[in-house]
Formats: structure tokens, sequence, C-alpha cells
């Protein structure tokens, strides 16, 4: 029997690549979107263009309780990974209330819908490391107590709990990883990763000349999204539910992320990189780094993607693309 799954947040980073995944396992893949997407299909869903033709997609609200249970009523989903979310730490401080609002009670309404409608279907919840915000112990652990320090952080630690409380209370099929940050060459342009080898490169296509970046000594611990959505994928196949970390174990400053790409295009990050006090976070998150042990011992867990590798991957993306759409512009105006 071909398993189904439903991907929320499939045209976002890891969405795109759980999507791969899970159609090279020979899932029926469906995907949640926003209505608004349906209209500008081809801005909106650049990351999984390669795919439409072998997802089905339906436009629901999160927000919206009866346009989910609609949707979960129409398939017998086999797994669901909950990936939608509003995942820009920096915005949640702006509008707090909005992350609230779509990472909890989105979390929620999916759960409740699931559980009254398919309790047999397994359930996905993208945890994550800004849960444990001002660290009690390094490296961070499942058993690490949370201290978020940002409305999305807290907004991740409701979700956690709603996804605990739905195991314990229904017996639902439940899990949630802690992923540690992950990137790579389908990031948005907003976190700090993209923001650098974006502008690193267009920097050396003569498009931009500096690069304006906010706390240059937080430490992050980043692996790769295609490493990442495999971790997700293995916590629904076990045969019992359970939480997971997920992480490189390695922590870099943002300077050195600087440094390592802007050296890519053969420059020197110094003579670019302007702090810019906008950019800081009314708290800060100062320094992760993640204790995978249980994930490479139960999971069987293992990253393909090196630091320095990814890297090397964005930059040379970036390259690539900003060339491409120079050259169409430049042929349009000639
Ligand atoms: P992205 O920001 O790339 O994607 C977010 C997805 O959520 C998009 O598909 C977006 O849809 C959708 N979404 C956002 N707001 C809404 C809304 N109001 N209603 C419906 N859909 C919405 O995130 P990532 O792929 O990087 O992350 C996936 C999940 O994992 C998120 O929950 C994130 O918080 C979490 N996470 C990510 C980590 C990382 O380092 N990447 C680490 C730990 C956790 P649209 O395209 O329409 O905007
Ligand atoms: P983060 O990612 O907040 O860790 O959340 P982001 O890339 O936004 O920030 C990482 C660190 O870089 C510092 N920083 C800047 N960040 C941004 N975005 N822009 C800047 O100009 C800048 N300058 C310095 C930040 O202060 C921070 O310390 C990501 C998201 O994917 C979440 O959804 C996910 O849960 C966590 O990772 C784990």
């Amino acid at each position: 029997m071909q398993k189904k799954a439903l991907i929320t947040g499939i045209t976002g980073q890891d969405g795109s690549h759980l999507a791969e995944l899970l159609l090279g396992h020979g899932y029926e893949v469906h995907g949640l979107v926003r209505r608004v997407g349906m209209e500008d299909p081809e801005r909106r869903f650049g990351r999984i263009a390669h795919l439409l033709d072998r997802l089905h997609l339906h436009a629901a609200s999160l927000e919206s309780y009866s346009s989910l249970f609609h949707v979960i009523s129409r398939h017998e989903f086999d797994e669901c990974y909950h990936l939608a979310a509003q995942s820009f730490v920096a915005e949640s401080f702006s509008d707090g209330f909005s992350t609230l609002n779509i990472n909890i009670n989105g979390t929620h309404h999916m759960l409740a819908a699931l559980k009254e409608l398919r309790p047999n279907c397994r359930f996905y919840f993208a945890g994550s490391s800004e849960m444990f915000g001002k660290v009690r112990e390094m490296p961070q652990r499942e058993t690490t107590p949370f201290h978020p320090r940002s409305p999305y952080g807290i907004s991740k630690v409701a979700g956690f709990e709603l996804t605990r409380n739905y195991r314990e209370a229904y017996g639902m099929f439940c899990a949630s990883g802690i992923l540690f940050n992950h990137e790579g060459p389908r990031r948005g342009y907003e976190f700090v990763t993209r923001k650098i080898t974006s502008t690193a490169a267009r920097i050396k296509l003569g498009l931009a000349t500096e690069l304006r970046l906010g706390n240059l000594e937080a430490q992050r611990d980043w692996g790769h999204a295609a490493d990442y959505v495999q971790a997700m994928y293995s916590m629904l196949q076990q045969t019992k539910p359970d939480d997971f970390v997920v992480a490189s174990g390695e922590s870099r400053t943002v300077r050195e992320f600087c440094e390592r790409a802007f050296a890519e295009v053969e420059l020197d990050y110094r003579d670019y990189v302007k702090v810019d006090e906008r950019f800081y976070r009314p708290a800060e998150v100062d320094l992760l780094v993640g204790d995978a042990s249980k994930a490479r011992r139960v999971l069987d867990w293992q990253p393909r993607h090196t630091f320095a590798a990814m890297i090397t991957e964005m930059v040379q993306a970036d390259l690539k693309a900003i060339g491409a759409s120079t050259q169409v512009h430049r042929g349009q105006s000639s």
C-alpha cells in the first residue's frame, strides 16, 4: 500500500527537501499551502517548482480549524509533518501576536483535527533549539530545561508541549524534533547565512558594496537542511514516539561564517561587513550547540554535509543564480 503523507509548510526550505525525500520513498505527498500561493505559483512555489506535477496541494489556513478539518477528512494520511510556522525569530519581536497565533494555535488545530479524524496518523512537530534560549547546560540535549528568549521560542515551547500532551493524553504517535539551525541554498534571504552568502555573491559581481549585520559574535550550531529532514522522517518510522535533538555538535560565530563565505569569493569580509544596531535583537540567544547522540544512536542518523562544504554550496548557488538573472536583465535591456 502506498503511504500518504501531509506536509504543512511544504513551500518552505525544509518542506521542499522533505517532499523530495518522501517522493523518493514512494509516498503520495500532499501539501498544505496558503490560498494566496495558488494565485502566483511561479513565484510563491519556487522551492517546489520541480516537484509540482507529483504533489497534491490543498489550500487551507492554519488559523482555521474548519479548513484543516476539511483537508484531513478527505484523505487517509499515514504521516503528518507539521512544518508551517512564522519561522523568523527577529520578526517575532516585531509581531509577537501573529507569531504566537500561527505557531501555537496552528499546531493545536492540526493536532485536534488529527485526533478527531485520523488518530492513527503519525505526527511530527518542528521544534527548535530556540526553545533552549538562555542555555542552562552545554551542549544542549533532550533533557536540557527550556528558557526561550523570543516570542518565537515561546511559541515553539508551547507547540512542543501540546505535541507531548497529545501523545500522553490520547496515545497518539506524536514526535518532536528539536532541530538546531539548518541551512542550504534554499534558505530564506533574511536568515543570516543566506544574507551573508547572497550578499557576498552580489559584492563579487559588482551589484552591492557592503553587508550590514547585527551581532557577529552570536554562536550557532549550523547543519544542512537536506540532512535534517532525514531525521524527521526517521522519527516517524520508529516503533514508539519520542523527541530528538538534531544538531551537528559544532558551534561557530556569525563572524566565522562571514570570513569563510567571503573567502569563497576571494574577498576579505572585514572590507565589507558593517555592524548595524538595527539588526540586534532585544534578547539574544548567545550560544547554541547540540548533542545529537540520541538521534545518532536510535535513529542511526548521520549528517553528510560538512560546514565548509555547505558554505561553498550556498555561495556557488548564489553566484550562479545572481549571475543568471543579471544575464537575463542585460539581455532584456539590449
Ligand atoms: P521556512 O520559513 O522556510 O518555511 C516556513 C513555511 O511555513 C512556509 O511554507 C510558509 O508558507 C509556511 N507558513 C508561514 N506562515 C504561515 C501561515 N500563517 N499559514 C500557513 N503557512 C505558513 O521555514 P523552514 O523550512 O526553515 O523551517 C520549517 C519549520 O522548522 C518551521 O516550523 C521552523 O520554525 C522550524 N525550524 C527550522 C529550523 C531551521 O534552522 N530552518 C530549525 C528549527 C526549527 P509560505 O511559503 O506561504 O510563506
Ligand atoms: P535564528 O537564525 O534566529 O538562529 O533562527 P538567524 O539566521 O535569523 O540568526 C542567527 C544569528 O545571527 C545573528 N545575526 C543576524 N541574523 C539575521 N537574521 N540578520 C542579521 O543581519 C544578523 N546579524 C547577526 C542573530 O542575532 C542570531 O544570533 C533560525 C530559524 O530558522 C528558526 O526558525 C529556527 O528555529 C532556529 O534557527 C533554530
